[in-house]
């Protein structure tokens, strides 16, 4: 049974940065959040249809954040390192930071955002521009055979259905294949407060717990976890076929440790639920004062994860005054929802600014480091991560 913990209320699409004219016809849904008894998953109630979120107007790209390219590049070293494999397939390869470290002749990606589609098939990697299913699943194996790895980046918690997307895995992965994925942690995100990390595009958020559950009623097998910072807290799950590889302890450790914090137990999801709650007060509180005072506040970052926080808190221009992100298609337009104006970093003087809310606190420290002529100006940060506090 599905049990309500948490409503954000109403959400426009966390990526749908629009213009002007478009203000009226802007889509809305409501952002309410659940845990199932039965597996331990948690996800949004009322999923938004996918071609909504991923098509070709999609922005969010990878190799704008620069940090990801390396670690990316890192992660594809690894994995060749420890398995060797002789063909690769990418679900969701977004701009290619992943793919373009494999080889272009054994090595696929599958894609449903045309912009990004067309970019690794530029690129040179065949790419299946489709939404990953096991009918999809089949064609691949019919046109190219089975895969040695199959990998997915802040991709399969975007997916409603898990049960096909875990069978379509199974059906395209070799005998001793294995599937690596990783995504934010339902852990971390309850530890730090995070819940920004729930809108649209992440119909699910993932504990190892529920994995586990949802992963052997499909006969595969979690081997081995790492626990990555990136995206606030991520983890890494490597899947095999039942009884391919053996399970090491890293699997043990993160099963008990969500055990211990109560990812198993209801409770903990209420008082999660008080904690936001908290947090938007806070932080309403902190801006509302700041600007009352007089000062003009900037936000870094023009992230899925600040439409959440904006429009659950109700922060708009009067607050905030200007968005800047690295992101060519998200400047010139206004943040979903709360219509705050995004620019190029490289428009706006910052020294006009006396705060800077970190819409992407993930990447902090490479922003504190960057701007770091902001603070000896006397500027300082805001972030809600994991409380609502200012600091330089
Ligand atoms: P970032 C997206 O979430 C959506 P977002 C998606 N659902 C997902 O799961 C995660 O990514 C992985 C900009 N920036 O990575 C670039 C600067 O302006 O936190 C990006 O637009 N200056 C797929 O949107 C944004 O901030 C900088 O110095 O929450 C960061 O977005 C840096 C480093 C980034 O993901």
């Amino acid at each position: 049974m599905k049990k309500e913990f948490l409503d954000l209320g109403r959400h426009p699409i966390a990526n749908a940065f629009l213009d002007e004219k478009d203000f009226e016809n802007e889509f809305f849904f409501d952002l309410k959040v659940c845990w199932d008894e039965n597996t331990k998953l948690v996800s949004i109630k009322e999923f938004v249809e996918p071609e909504r979120i991923f098509n070709e107007d999609y922005p969010y790209n990878t190799s704008n954040s620069f940090p990801m390219i390396q670690h990316f590049k890192n992660t594809a070293m690894g994995l060749k390192k420890d398995f060797n494999p002789n063909s690769v397939l990418e679900i969701g390869s977004n701009s290619g930071a992943f793919i373009e470290n494999f080889p272009k002749d054994n090595s696929y990606c599958v894609e449903p955002c045309d912009n990004f589609a067309e970019v690794t098939g530029n690129m040179g990697y065949k790419t299946w521009t489709d939404f990953w299913t096991t009918e999809l699943s089949n064609r691949i194996k019919n046109s190219v055979g089975k895969m040695d790895l199959i990998y997915a980046a802040n991709c399969i918690c975007h997916i409603h259905d898990l049960d096909d997307t875990f069978r379509a895995v199974k059906n395209l992965l070799s005998e001793d294949g294995v599937f690596v994925f990783e995504d934010p942690s339902l852990l971390r995100i309850l530890e730090r407060g995070s819940y920004d990390q729930i809108y649209d595009e992440h119909p699910h958020i993932f504990s190892v717990t529920a994995l586990k559950n949802i992963l052997e009623r499909n006969n595969l097998q979690i081997f081995n976890i790492d626990n990555l910072s990136v995206h606030g807290g991520s983890n890494r799950i490597y899947v095999s076929h039942k009884d391919t590889f053996p399970q090491n302890s890293s699997v043990e450790y993160n099963l008990t440790e969500e055990h211990i914090f109560g990812v198993n137990t209801f409770q903990t999801y209420e008082i999660f639920a008080d904690r936001v709650a908290t947090s938007k007060k806070k932080l309403i509180d902190l801006l509302s004062d700041l600007k009352g005072d007089g000062n003009k506040i900037m936000s870094i970052g023009a992230t899925a994860k600040s439409t959440t926080v904006f429009n659950y808190c109700g922060i708009d221009t009067d607050l905030i005054d200007i968005i800047s992100d690295t992101t060519l298609d998200k400047q010139g337009k206004f943040s979903p929802g709360v219509h705050i104006p995004i620019v190029s970093r490289d428009e706006i003087d910052i020294l006009n600014y006396n705060y800077v809310y970190l819409g992407a606190w993930n990447f902090k420290d490479v922003i504190a480091e960057r701007e770091k002529g902001f603070v000896e100006n006397g500027g300082k940060f805001i972030t809600h991560v994991p409380d609502v506090m200012v600091f330089s």
